[in-house]
């Protein structure tokens, strides 16, 4: 009986049909932002074989000191968007043999799922001239929450190391993985083979968006690829206040035509998020900076996103 009524309150219980003839499960909200315990930002949302919603977002450190001192790798997982288990630190800049000495500058990662394994991507300089010697480390791991994380070398052949930030890695329907980066204003896209840590081919300058910065993520629905991206967007006053854009295309390397904005500014400088469907609904994720109202010490939310008919995306209302 206890077991009943928890599940009946952490679901509205109403199931409909939309968006097609697929099942959508109205999940209750968690309030944004929806992790408190830690300063979490760039949070990359997929859903896995196991049924659960998993996040793996960056962490920002505290007291900070710019993005320098982000350290320390968490997952989060849920099965009701309300109830949220971190699954621990499972990685640090200590670890990382090929790493800077002076640690620190784990940015944004991503995950991957292929043939039983799971693969975590992130960003971290090599060196102390830290925005020159970016690479993208990957580990992999039997379990979704990356516990005992193999880590495999990085990425080689990407290219100039100058903000090779934000790693991306979206699987086709077909199994075919791409693997995408790009801060300072450009973003690459590159097939990977199937072992999921080396490119296949060379890489490609991605193009026709509009005033890219950085934060890619690819996703596809209804046979479109979306990339959604952050912004250099700035408020009146010289306030960074980056917006999430989205343009489209027919393939996973584009050409990308852009669509508009997903996300208005938020109160944080930066902007960077993903967008995952889960039990029939897409979510958007993203961060803001609404429990330190500190640039640099952000805390993750999650709000619902909705395709109109022809395919393009509605603005996102941002939620307490
Ligand atoms: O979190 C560190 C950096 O800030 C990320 O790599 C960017 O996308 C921005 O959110």
């Amino acid at each position: 009986m206890a077991i009943l009524a928890a599940t009946l309150l952490s679901f509205s219980c109403a199931c409909n049909k939309s968006q097609g003839e697929e099942e959508v499960v109205e999940l209750q909200m968690p309030g944004n932002p929806f992790i408190t315990s830690l300063y979490l930002a760039d949070p990359s949302a997929h859903v896995w074989q196991d049924g659960r919603l998993y996040v793996y977002p960056s962490h920002d450190n505290e007291p900070p000191r710019g993005c320098d001192l982000m350290d320390g790798y968490h997952v989060f997982s849920t099965d009701d968007m309300v109830h949220w288990t971190d699954h621990g630190e499972f990685l640090h800049s200590k670890d990382v043999t090929w790493g800077r000495e002076e640690g620190g500058f784990m940015w944004a990662p991503d995950a991957a799922y292929k043939d039983g394994k799971y693969y975590y991507y992130f960003p971290h300089p090599s060196g102390s001239d830290w925005n020159n010697t970016w690479k993208v480390g990957v580990g992999v791991s039997d379990k979704p929450t990356m516990e005992n994380l193999r880590l495999l070398g990085y990425i080689e052949g990407l290219g100039d190391a100058f903000s090779m930030i934000d790693p991306c890695v979206f699987v086709d329907d077909d199994g075919q993985a791409y693997f995408y980066y790009g801060g300072g204003g450009r973003m690459i896209g590159v097939k990977l083979k199937d072992n999921m840590h080396e490119i296949d081919g060379e890489v490609k300058s991605m193009t026709g968006m509009k005033d890219y910065h950085e934060g890619p993520w690819v996703f596809k629905n209804g046979g479109k690829y979306y990339l959604m991206y952050a912004d250099n967007h700035v408020e009146p006053g010289n306030r960074g206040a980056n917006q999430l854009r989205y343009c489209w295309s027919d393939s996973p390397l584009g050409p990308w035509e852009y669509k508009g904005i997903i996300l208005k500014p938020t109160d944080c400088d930066t902007s960077h998020g993903s967008i995952v469907k889960y039990k029939g609904q897409w979510y958007l994720f993203y961060h803001n900076c609404s429990i330190s109202h500190q640039g640099v010490l952000r805390s993750i939310c999650v709000d619902k996103l909705y395709f109109n008919e022809d395919g393009t995306i509605r603005e996102v209302v941002q939620t307490k």
